[in-house]
């Protein structure tokens, strides 16, 4: 059995502390141990009152995920709280640390809560995509009322100490040792012979929303804008209500444990089981030791203030990280800063920031045209034009001024990191830091190994990206990493869709219905149609030369449409809107491409536009693994939901795949080979392999 509660005696005190490290979630011996420590205390003259604490960092950081899907052995949770519910004498928790899902609702069942400033308390399940099902959505309504408890349940997002206090969560916050603290209010309580109290007779808070339809139409409204395609927003909107409408609490408790069970069965629980799991995973690098030593990043060099260079000088920024910014000149200097400033201000204006936060933000930022001013940096992170001669002579320049031991990175998207080692003398501090735009926002840090990089450098990156609250994934160095390796084979099969038949706007509806935020066109429309067709102008292309899945962009950009930048490209953006309309237009571009190369066009139907666009993707991602360019399967899904917008409710693309099984997606990708051949559709011999064994991707991760 995982996990213990040891008990001791304190005078009259039974001080139960939940141990099972690092994060004492409820596993079979913690509930074993809770539901004899109860027993014991209540049989125990001796004792007055229970204090309920944790051991090391957290307080009880929820039910054990691990366990979920499968049989579980011990006694059942509810039996343990119903027991302590149930108490003759007042339980106390000392809410210690992290307080998460069924950790919170075990101090619920408390009788009383004493929190330490810095306990973090929350109801997370949301995002797993299941509801608090221990008693949180009924028990937390009759707290601190039906609005503040779904806003609270809905989000998911944790709060601190005071902050729980404020909300009427806990009633008490320490000042000092959290355990003194809950024995003095136990003592307290014993000593003024105050009842026993049970949130579950508590009915005052709820009786003003009885009735209340339009709060809960409300919270419908807000799930469906917020979290798209979610089934568990609906199952805890339900229980609420049934705390609200119902009265009673037990009648509450069956509609909670009907509808956790449904979450439970859900596909969208697993996968997003698998997020969480995942996230974690990727931070394992079988080949880099755990303990292999790491630098500290005091203070960064950024070159480069354009979209991609003033990004990642704001992620440094927001976590406090000073910030030496260098621009080839003064004017671009000041442009670039300026824009960070701007973007600060827009989060003054929509109340997400304060003035004071931006000054500070600010004040820890130095713009430079001079190298020099970059020696003292930590790490300098070149963000410099996407082209391999110009990314070289930089690190050339780079590595004159950087002091011994600095991480000497490149933000390229693509291009050989090794190339750009080369030119140093220090390859083992060369890495790629690949950050997506935009890089102030978005979770995902691709992590570019070269040949000669030092595991200290890569251990060190790593631990960079959790320090920018980014999700670091390890990638080895070949063409378009992980993400845009996979991208390209997308982006070029959603070209030929349209040439062959469908529009853009149909490709981009059945992307979106997926669960994609934005479909390839729109996709395009956002970055820029130009940005392709400058470089092709660039390296000096013939028309005839450009790759057909890009001539009718490249038509679009003849006639200056951008994309969003112009309010025109594949969609008309009328003036300021991002929403984007259907051009009839445009349609005949796309036609009249298809006459001119040859092509007859029909229907394609939706089922065959998703199939076209994600197979070779997966296909793809199957190669990378074989590569060894992506460690495990769960890298690549992890890659593709934080930079590319994969939907996070299918687990990522690989996990999906498994869903939908390999032998089908082989067997259509055979098909499709069939009928258009071409390298997107050779199939990668590992997803042969895995077929032919009747295995799936996650049968790889060990
Ligand atoms: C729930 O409670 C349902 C109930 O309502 C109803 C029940 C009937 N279980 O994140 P870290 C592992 S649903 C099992 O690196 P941190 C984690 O995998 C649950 N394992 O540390 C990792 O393992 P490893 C609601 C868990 O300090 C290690 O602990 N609760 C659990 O950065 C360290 O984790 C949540 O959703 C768990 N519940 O962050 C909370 N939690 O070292 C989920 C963690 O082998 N947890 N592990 O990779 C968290 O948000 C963070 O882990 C926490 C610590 C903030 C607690």
């Amino acid at each position: 059995m995982k996990g213990t509660v040891h008990y001791e005696l304190r005078d009259n005190i039974a001080l139960m502390t939940i141990d099972n490290p690092p994060v004492n979630p409820l596993s079979s011996g913690v509930r074993k141990g809770l539901d004899e420590g109860i027993r014991q205390a209540l049989s125990d003259d001796q004792v007055q009152a229970i204090v309920l604490t944790g051991a090391g960092r957290a307080f009880i950081a929820g039910a054990d995920i691990s366990e979920f899907g499968g049989a579980s052995e011990g006694p059942g949770l509810m039996d343990c709280l119903n027991a302590m519910d149930a108490s003759s004498k007042p339980i106390v928790a000392a809410i210690n640390g992290t307080a998460f899902g069924g950790g919170l609702e075990v101090a619920l069942c408390c009788h009383y809560r004493v929190i330490a400033p810095s306990a973090p308390v929350g109801l997370p399940e949301v995002k797993l995509g299941l509801l608090p099902g221990a008693g949180g959505t009924q028990r937390l309504p009759r707290l601190i009322g039906a609005e503040k408890a779904l806003n609270f349940i809905l989000s998911g997002d944790p709060i601190p100490g005071p902050q729980a206090k404020a909300l009427g969560i806990a009633d008490a916050v320490a000042d000092g040792d959290v355990v003194e603290a809950a024995i003095a209010f136990a003592n307290d309580l014993i000593s003024q012979g105050s009842p026993v109290r049970r949130i579950r007779d508590e009915n005052g808070a709820l009786a003003a929303d009885r009735g209340n339809a339009e709060l809960f139409d409300k919270a419908r409204k807000d799930a469906a804008r917020k979290m798209r395609k979610r089934f568990a927003p609906e199952m805890i909107i339900q229980c609420v209500e049934a705390a609200v409408n119902l009265g009673d609490f037990d009648a509450g408790m069956a509609v909670e444990a009907e509808n956790f069970a449904k979450c439970l069965k859900h596909p969208q629980r697993e996968a997003l089981i698998h997020m969480f799991f995942s996230e974690r995973e990727v931070a394992k690098i079988p080949d880099v030791p755990r303990d292999t030593p790491t630098q500290a990043i005091d203070q960064a060099g950024v070159i480069g203030c354009g979209t991609m260079g003033g990004g990642i000088t704001m992620s440094f920024l927001n976590v406090g990280i000073p910030v030496t910014v260098l621009e080839l000149d003064q004017e671009a200097l000041d442009r670039g800063i300026g824009v960070i400033k701007r973007n600060y201000d827009i989060q003054v204006q929509r109340g997400r920031m304060s003035e004071a936060e931006v000054n500070e933000r600010m004040g820890l930022l130095t713009g430079t045209t001079s190298y020099a001013e970059l020696g003292s940096a930590d790490v300098i992170i070149e963000a410099v034009y996407e082209n391999i001669d110009v990314k070289v002579e930089t690190f050339k320049k780079m590595e004159e001024v950087a002091k011994p031991g600095a991480i000497l990175a490149s933000n390229t998207s693509g291009l050989d990191v090794d190339k750009m080692a080369d030119a140093t003398t220090r390859p083992e501090a060369v890495i790629g830091l690949h950050f997506f735009s935009p890089a102030n926002v978005m979770k995902l840090l691709e992590v570019v190994r070269g040949a000669k990089t030092s595991n200290e450098t890569i251990a060190t990156s790593m631990k960079l990206g959790k320090q920018l609250n980014k999700i670091a994934v390890l990638s080895g160095n070949a063409p378009g990493f992980i993400g845009n390796r996979m991208l390209a084979r997308y982006t070029q099969q959603a070209g030929e869709i349209i040439l062959q038949g469908a529009t853009p706007y149909q490709v981009d509806n059945v992307l979106l219905q997926f669960g994609m935020p934005m479909g390839p066109f729109q996709m395009n429309d956002l970055v820029g149609l130009d940005l392709g067709w400058r470089a092709r102008k660039l390296a000096g292309m013939k028309p005839e030369e450009v790759p057909i899945t890009a001539r009718v962009a490249d038509k679009l950009c003849e006639m200056e449409r951008f994309g969003q930048k112009t309010n025109r490209g594949f969609y008309i953006y009328p003036e300021g809107s991002r929403a984007g309309q259907a051009d009839p237009e445009v349609v005949e571009l796309v036609e009249q491409t298809s006459a001119e190369l040859g092509i007859n066009r029909r229907e394609i139907d939706d089922e065959e536009v998703l199939k076209r666009c994600l197979y070779p993707l997966i296909n793809e991602g199957a190669r990378i693994l074989e590569d060894g360019i992506a460690i495990r399967p769960c890298d690549i899904d992890i890659v593709y939901i934080n930079g590319y917008g994969f939907p996070e409710v299918t687990g990522g693309p690989m996990f999906w795949a498994d869903k939908q099984g390999l032998d089908n997606i082989l067997a259509d990708i055979k098909k499709y080979q069939a009928e258009y051949g071409g390298d997107a559709w050779q199939p990668a011999p590992l997803l042969e392999r895995l077929v032919a064994e009747g295995k799936t991707f996650a049968s790889l991760q060990g």
